[in-house]
């Protein structure tokens, strides 16, 4: 996994949010928004409740989906 920065094989919530600061734009939104968005992709995606997510549960869940089609370069003004 590419925002899999210490290579143990899961997201935790740091990188979480680092991938989904690296896949859309996150200037556009409040540090509030933005910990609501991972913390609920993450708790919608951490199928076994570990906290964390697996690569399976990474490729499996919706927010991988969100993150292919978010605009990341998107700019709307
Ligand atoms: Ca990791
Ligand atoms: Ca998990």
């Amino acid at each position: 996994m590419v925002h899999d920065f210490d290579s143990d094989g899961f997201l935790d919530s740091h990188e979480f949010r680092a991938a989904i600061a690296d896949l859309i734009d996150i200037r556009s939104m409040s540090l509030s928004q933005l910990n609501q968005l991972v913390e609920s992709h993450l708790n919608k995606a951490d199928r076994d409740y570990d906290g964390r997510l697996s690569f399976e549960e990474y490729i499996t869940s919706e927010f991988h989906e969100v993150f292919v089609l978010a605009p990341k370069s998107g700019k709307s003004n």
